[in-house]
């Protein structure tokens, strides 16, 4: 099944330039961007983004970093595409992500590690919805 999915390349990648890079890996392995902003993301709209983490002891960090430098918003496409970015990203800990993903090979830590992912259908569905309009998907 085509599915589609959201990515984030965060602030620590942005800073290092590591997007064309990131953006070969993620064409490389098969995915349609279908859409891609470069944007500086406000407080209230990680708070809301992170919702599911409000009130874990990361969470304050989180919504720091997140806007803490510009960000991009993507949309991908691919067979079974939000397993499989999940995949091409890796574990959200880089100590822990196999080799040839991208947070091994970029990830400074658990909480700078480069890329988000949508973990499921409905959260992808959510998420696309949060920073995309209709009209701005192909
Ligand atoms: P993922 O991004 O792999 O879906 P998550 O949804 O559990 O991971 O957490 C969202 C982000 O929050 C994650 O990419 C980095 C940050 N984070 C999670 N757990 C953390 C921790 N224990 N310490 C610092 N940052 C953390
Ligand atoms: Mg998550």
């Amino acid at each position: 099944m085509i599915q589609r999915t959201f990515c984030i390349i965060k602030p620590d990648a942005t800073a290092r330039h590591l997007e064309d890079k990131i953006n070969e890996m993620i064409t490389q392995n098969g995915f349609k961007i279908v859409a891609s902003k470069r944007v500086n993301a406000t407080r209230d709209q990680f708070e809301t983004f992170y919702a599911e983490h409000k009130g874990k002891p990361f969470f304050e960090g989180l919504v720091e970093f997140m806007t803490s430098g510009p960000i991009v918003v993507q949309v991908l496409e691919k067979e079974n595409a939000i397993q499989a970015w999940r995949d091409l990203m890796g574990k959200t800990d880089p100590a822990e992500a196999a080799e040839g993903t991208i947070r091994k090979k970029y990830a400074e830590s658990k909480g700078h590690n480069s890329v988000h992912g949508s973990d499921s259908p409905a959260s992808a569905e959510r998420e696309i919805n949060l920073w995309f309009k209709p009209e701005e998907l192909n």
